[in-house]
């Protein structure tokens, strides 16, 4: 679907104008050091036509990021994003990066800090930077990105602080959101969430956090999501990756 690589941002946007859903494939670094999951993740993945890759993690204990992102990269014909927990998680490797802003949240280092360390090495890499609001929502238990991050999720039955959170990360000039109740989490942002934010703000919207199986892929994408991360679901069972392609791109 994206050959041809043009700026991320440009197709993310082309594909929700033009209403195509797109499926990201989040790969955990950590994952990433088992050489023989990570090719066969990603080779599923590309034969499945997901669209893109995501790279990152909120927690890293891995010191071959870099290594995972080159080795993807040769893998796949796909756009490698990166999908940062932090300023480390930085490579020339990638296409692009989610330049995240934990908008949910209050931590001044997820709002500016992290991003002052981080520009200087982005700009001389070279990365395409995605401005990303990250709107953390409760999934039904805590996450390890809750307790990294040291937010407070969005109640999940609180779609309207989501929407005005969104709305006020589109008018401080962010080119996409990404709502997600975490990695592993026992439940999706709800679909009633996600139409709230559709009708709030322009911007494609990316949603992740806890989706296993297709009539979920398919009722996300219905509520208005324009692109879903499956990454846990993928790790414990690869084949899944076709059914999730299908129900996503109908
Ligand atoms: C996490 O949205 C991603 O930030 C993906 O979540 O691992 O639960 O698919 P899962």
């Amino acid at each position: 679907m994206f050959a041809g690589m043009g700026r991320v941002l440009e197709q993310l946007e082309d594909a929700k104008s033009s209403g195509r859903k797109l499926l990201a494939v989040l790969i955990d670094p950590d994952f990433g050091t088992d050489e023989a999951a990570l090719e066969h993740t990603v080779q599923n993945a590309c034969m499945a036509k997901a669209d893109l890759l995501f790279v990152g993690g909120s927690l890293l204990t891995t010191t071959r990021f870099d290594r995972c992102v080159k080795r993807v990269k040769e893998l796949s014909d796909r756009p490698v994003v990166l999908f940062p927990g932090s300023p480390a998680q930085l490579s020339g490797h990638a296409d692009a990066v989610l330049f995240l802003s934990l908008i949910s949240g209050r931590n001044p280092e997820l709002l500016i800090g992290h991003h002052v360390t981080a520009a200087p090495t982005i700009k001389a890499l070279g990365l395409e930077a995605i401005p990303t609001g990250y709107l953390l929502v409760d999934g039904g238990g805590p996450t390890t990105v809750s307790y990294v991050s040291q937010t407070l999720p969005i109640p999940h039955d609180k779609p309207g602080i989501a929407a005005a959170t969104a709305l006020a990360g589109e008018l401080l000039g962010l080119r996409t959101m990404y709502l997600d109740t975490g990695s592993g989490a026992q439940h999706t942002v709800h679909p009633s969430m996600i139409t709230a934010v559709r009708k709030a703000v322009n911007v494609p919207l990316i949603v992740g956090g806890g989706i296993r199986d297709a009539a979920t892929a398919r009722a996300l994408c219905a509520a208005g999501a324009d692109v879903l991360v499956v990454g846990t679901a993928f790790e414990q069972d690869p084949e899944l990756i076709f059914a999730l392609s299908e129900a996503v791109h109908g």
